[in-house]
């Protein structure tokens, strides 16, 4: 994207910018907030966009498309870097295997490359049987009965691997839909047997400085049970394959109402907190755009990351992704919402008093811990958002920006408008 361009539409935003951004920022100064610092934080937290977040996804009642939706690899990069170039938040892309298998490596890295972005985790995929596969994931995959689809989903996650190594990519993602849709389908320790034996034979091939992040998820597509059901679950199994295994949090996988800010505190606490995949759901797994239902839930789960991040050097900087897919709405407008949404959690958290909290808590005077906690909450931090945009060469107002320059327009007249990008 043309950087001009952006700066050129940042013009008649800007006074408006500056006058709200001045009276903030005095106004956090005097309470003693070091600005400077929370906008380079805001400026180095870069979340990744998954490949498949950026076509239209679709429900098994039917898929509506959306027009100049990138169809191959190099296309969806393109994507993330426009949202980069806007945001400057978006600088990596996770690729899910075998969607998106680059035809030739050295373009897929030089476009890439040309627009700062970086690969991030690679995704597996043995949810879904292919064309040329010789065994079904019809009844599970590492966790299956029969051995010749155990390894061919073992076989298939260490070829993910390769392919992420040649990228460039640090780590991989494990999401299994293995589990059952009826009592007495599965036996409950042999299927979780399997799969413990598989993802330590996965493990086993990670380059050295790679890591591997186990997902869990409560329910679907199985509706009665599922192997990696839980946090615990996928805690027990990194601790069994070994150091470089983490458990990922992906906010939609979790039964209502659960304290994800307090699974995640523990996992940070035990140095297991690998990755992180930003949704936001009314009912489970819906994801939706980050923040549209459960504001002050993301803000409480960000507090519990930023402590974790300060106070627990025993647990890796962990991976960011948004892990969301479009219905109705543009995927790159709902992805600019969803990463405003991750930042102002992000600030917000940032505003905490980490000190006076601890300090109230020692006293147990319940009612300022929890006005410390609402006071940051109830900041308007958005005029942080611009200037640490605005600092980096953003947009101070990238949706706004985005429809004044016509992207989707241009998209469409190059991609057309029956395009289909592969994906969820
Ligand atoms: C399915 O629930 C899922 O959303 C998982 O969260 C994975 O991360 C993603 O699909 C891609 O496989
Ligand atoms: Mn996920
Ligand atoms: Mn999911």
């Amino acid at each position: 994207m043309d950087k001009n361009k952006i700066l050129d539409s940042n013009k008649k935003y800007l006074q408006t910018h500056t006058e709200t951004f001045d009276f903030l920022s005095n106004q956090l100064c005097s309470q003693g907030r070091d600005v400077t610092n929370i906008l380079k934080k805001l400026s180095q937290f870069q979340v990744a966009i998954p490949s498949w977040a950026l076509g239209a996804g679709g429900t098994r009642f039917g898929r509506f498309g959306f027009q100049g939706e990138p169809s191959n690899l190099e296309e969806k990069i393109d994507d993330v870097g426009i949202l980069h170039s806007l945001t400057q938040t978006a600088g990596a892309i996770s690729l899910h295997i075998p969607w998106d298998v680059p035809t030739d490596y050295d373009t897929v890295k030089e476009r890439a490359k040309s627009q700062n972005i970086v690969f991030d985790a690679v995704n597996s995929n043995t949810f879904q049987d292919q064309k040329t596969a010789k065994e079904s994931y019809k009844y599970g995959s590492l966790g299956n009965m029969t051995k010749a689809v155990r390894e061919q989903a073992i076989q298939h996650n260490k070829e993910v691997i390769d392919i992420g190594n040649k990228l460039g990519s640090k780590s991989l993602t494990v999401w299994l839909a293995d589990g059952a849709s009826f009592p007495g389908q599965s036996n409950f320790q042999t299927v979780l047997q399997h799969t413990e034996t598989s993802l330590k034979s996965i493990y086993e091939h990670l380059p050295q400085d790679w890591k591997m992040f186990i997902e869990y998820k409560p329910y679907e597509p199985n509706f009665y049970s599922t192997v990696i059901q839980d946090w615990g679950t996928s805690f027990m199994l990194a601790n069994a394959c070994g150091e470089k295994a983490y458990t990922l949090v992906d906010l939609g996988h979790h039964l209502p109402n659960t304290n994800i800010e307090q699974i995640v505190s523990t996992l940070m606490m035990k140095g297991k907190l690998g990755g992180f995949h930003f949704n936001d759901s009314k009912y489970g797994d819906d994801d939706l755009t980050v923040g549209s239902i459960k504001p002050y839930t993301l803000f409480l789960i960000f507090n519990a990351l930023v402590y974790g991040m300060e106070n627990n050097p025993q647990n890796p900087y962990p991976a960011w992704m948004i892990d969301a897919s479009h219905n109705i709405k543009d995927p790159l407008e709902d992805l600019m919402q969803s990463l405003e949404a991750i930042q102002e959690a992000y600030a917000k958290a940032l505003l905490v008093d980490q000190k006076g909290l601890l300090k109230a808590q020692q006293e147990n005077d319940v009612v300022r811990c929890q006005e410390m906690l609402q006071n940051a909450y109830r900041t308007d931090v958005r005029p942080l958002l611009r200037q640490a945009r605005l600092n980096s060469g953003g947009a101070i107002q990238p949706i706004a920006t985005y429809r004044s320059l016509k992207i989707r327009k241009e998209l469409i007249k190059k991609r057309g408008a029956n395009s289909v990008a592969s994906g969820l």
